[in-house]
């Protein structure tokens, strides 16, 4: 049997005035609550190291934006997490803010049980809007501030099993699964902060939680994968965002879920073996996909025209 105790660490509300030091240290608390329960691996959110900043308006390159990036992973404050991992003998995926010469990211990285960071992600679908609207009641300007994530979705081996990463709103498109379903991917980790009441229709703002778990237990069925995903929740500088941080089983099902808006551990035995059936069966994606019929998957962007078979290929009537 294969298989992975995981913990998700889900975090409450970081406030414009907490440091990174206090980030980090709830970090470790949790790290050291996942040690406990006898966890090999923990995923933390995404940006989890501050306050959701892409919720106000900034100018590229200001110095207070600036200041929400990481120069480096780990760097002077987050290395006191890696030791702490490293010294628990637990892996980890971590959200943050990359600057990487020119670019700036919204990243994930993947660290091993020794603390050596064995892969990197950077976002790819990044929600929002880049230019502020004032007739909003919140911006969400992710596009503003974070460049397209370029590494694309990789899948590692990792922890005796092939992981994979997601950030955020990755998780609302079904191609991020797929094409780390393609790789055979085991595992998905994934953090988010999703902010309700920026000015939603009052339903899409009342359904955000069904829509959270509807999205990743779609994917995990779909791809036959565990999915593992940590929300940084509650009431962030008067801005309210959702929790219900879980954990999927391949068949789609909800095996763990957090209940607070508030630094809360969940975890749960990842049994690899689990997947076997749909992997094999249901979802052989050699013996079923007919990749033949999928072609606007990746031509389109946007919706297009309506594509006509040819009549001769359906039509007798006037043989
Ligand atoms: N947050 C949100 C998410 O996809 C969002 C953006 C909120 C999209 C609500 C749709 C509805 O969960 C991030 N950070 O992507």
């Amino acid at each position: 049997m294969r298989d992975l105790m995981v913990a998700v660490a889900q975090l409450g509300p970081i406030q414009k005035i907490d440091n990174r030091a206090v980030a980090i240290s709830r970090l470790i608390d949790l790290l050291h609550q996942a040690k406990a329960r006898g966890c090999q691996f923990v995923v933390f959110p995404e940006l989890a190291l501050t306050t959701f900043f892409p919720r106000w308006i900034y100018d590229r390159g200001d110095m207070e934006l600036e200041a929400y990036f990481e120069d480096s992973m780990p760097g002077p404050e987050t290395a006191a997490l890696f030791e702490a991992a490293a010294q628990a003998e637990i892996g980890f995926y971590l959200g943050y803010a990359e600057k990487f010469g020119a670019g700036r990211y919204n990243t994930s990285v993947f660290v091993n049980q020794r603390g050596d960071i064995i892969g990197k992600y950077r976002k790819i679908h990044l929600p929002g809007h880049s230019e502020p609207d004032s007739s909003r009641l919140g911006e969400h300007l992710e596009k503003r501030y974070f460049d397209v994530g370029n590494l694309g979705f990789p899948v590692y081996e990792m922890m005796n099993a092939r992981m994979g990463m997601a950030i955020c709103n990755d998780r609302r498109w079904p191609e991020t699964y797929r094409v780390m379903g393609l790789q055979g991917v085991e595992l998905i980790s994934l953090g988010y902060n999703t902010p309700v009441g920026l000015g939603e229709p009052f339903q899409a703002a009342a359904r955000a939680n069904f829509h959270n778990s509807l999205t990743m237990q779609a994917g995990a069925y779909h791809n036959a994968c565990w999915v593992a995903a940590a929300a940084k929740c509650g009431c962030e500088e008067g801005y309210n965002m959702i929790g219900q941080s879980m954990i999927i089983s391949p068949s789609g099902e909800i095996v763990a879920m957090a209940t607070t808006l508030e630094d809360e551990l969940i975890s749960a035995r990842c049994d690899f073996d689990d997947a076997q059936y749909l992997k094999q069966e249901i979802f052989n994606f050699t013996h079923h996909r007919r990749t033949e019929a999928y072609a606007l998957i990746t031509e389109r962007t946007g919706i297009g025209d309506m594509v006509r078979p040819d009549k001769a290929l359906w039509d007798q009537s006037d043989e």
